[in-house]
């Protein structure tokens, strides 16, 4: 039985991965960190199936220990401070967590485990401000935010670990993907979970900032495979994942208004707070390398995938107001 160690398991990504895995007949650990109340929504449905340790990727002796007793054949970095938004509030934090922290899962398994598959969540935010488009693996990176910068960092220092102790050390430089497990402070879930309310009478506006910025957004479900796969490949490699279509925060708030017969004008208040002191104004990613040497694909679209998380956010909301 194959064993794989999971960082940021309560995240999105860690959850649909470690359902993934476990389907796959993995024995999956998962690192948490210690919290004074537990917050396992997104593991709820799994957790007697899967073993989870307690750490914190900020401290690298419980890493080596971790890593040392499970022996893991994989191992996928999800941990993060992920919002992009909070960076500016926690610069520093986010360049422990997000960047720096990276170089200690990579000591742990060094130390502890040399021959580990080592998955990094690298992010699209590294290509940052518009160099070329559509942004693949030879795209000059331009982060513009504390969380860009850091990503880089991890990144880099996983690609050099790659080159300076042959380690199989992988970078998915994934473009934005969403579920109905995303956090709501994320643009496309803090839309759903409104637009659920303001059909149900539970709000009556939803404020945002930049409308116009454009994303390449999938679905949660689909990146997990394409983590996996880069991990069963003869030799490591970077891959960007993608969906190569683009679409503007307006359209994904029209769609989503639409679905429940509202019209988005009637509800949607800009508000400058929500707008960031740099933006990244347009991510397209061209994912043709992932196409061809992991025959990756994608199975949602991007109507499906702002309904779905439509009809989830509706469900939730009826359930708890019955
Ligand atoms: P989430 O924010 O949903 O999950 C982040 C996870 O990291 C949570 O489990 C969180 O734990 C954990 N975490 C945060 N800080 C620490 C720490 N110091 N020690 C241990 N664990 C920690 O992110 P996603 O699932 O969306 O993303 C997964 C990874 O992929 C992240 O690295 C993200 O930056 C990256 N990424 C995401 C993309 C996306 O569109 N979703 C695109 C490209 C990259 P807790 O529950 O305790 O907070
Ligand atoms: P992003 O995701 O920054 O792309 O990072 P987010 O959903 O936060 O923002 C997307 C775009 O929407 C604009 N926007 C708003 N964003 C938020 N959060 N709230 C608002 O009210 C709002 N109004 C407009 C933003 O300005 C931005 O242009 C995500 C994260 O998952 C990262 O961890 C990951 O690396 C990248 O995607 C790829």
């Amino acid at each position: 039985m194959k064993k794989a160690l999971i960082t940021g398991i309560t995240g999105q990504d860690g959850s649909y991965l470690a359902e993934l895995l476990l389907e796959r007949g993995y024995k999956v650990y998962g690192l948490v960190r210690r919290t004074s109340t537990p917050i396992m929504v997104n593991i709820e449905h799994i957790k007697n199936d899967v073993e989870l340790i307690s750490g914190d990727l900020t401290d690298l002796s419980s890493l080596i220990r971790i890593v040392e007793s499970i022996q893991p054949d994989e191992v996928y970095n999800l941990a993060a401070q992920s919002f992009v938004g909070s960076s500016w509030d926690q610069p520093v934090l986010t360049g422990h967590v997000t960047g720096l922290a990276v170089t200690n899962m990579l000591e742990a398994v060094r130390i502890a485990k040399p021959d580990v598959k080592f998955y990094q969540a690298s992010s699209s935010e590294m290509f940052g401000k518009v160099v070329e488009t559509p942004q693949k693996e030879t795209t000059p990176f331009y982060p513009r935010s504390p969380y860009g910068v850091a990503k880089l960092y991890g990144h880099w220092i996983t690609v050099n670990y790659r080159e300076s102790f042959n380690m199989f050390a992988c970078s998915g430089i994934l473009f934005n993907h969403e579920s109905p497990r995303r956090g709501v402070e994320f643009v496309t879930r803090k839309i759903t979970d409104a637009v659920a309310k303001i059909k149900l009478g539970l709000a009556n506006e939803l404020r945002l900032g930049n409308l116009d910025a454009k994303r390449d957004w999938g679905f949660a479900g689909d990146y997990v495979k394409a983590m996996w796969l880069m991990l069963q490949q003869e030799t490591p490699d970077d891959f960007v994942i993608s969906t190569g279509e683009t679409h503007t925060v307006q359209e994904f708030v029209e769609i989503a208004f639409n679905h429940v017969g509202l019209d988005w004008k009637d509800y949607v208040v800009i508000d400058p707070k929500f707008v960031r002191p740099a933006e990244v104004d347009l991510l397209l990613g061209d994912c043709s390398k992932a196409k061809e040497k992991l025959g990756w694909k994608l199975e949602v679209s991007f109507e499906q995938l702002v309904k779905i998380m439509v009809d989830c956010d509706l469900d939730k909301y009826s359930k708890l107001s019955n």
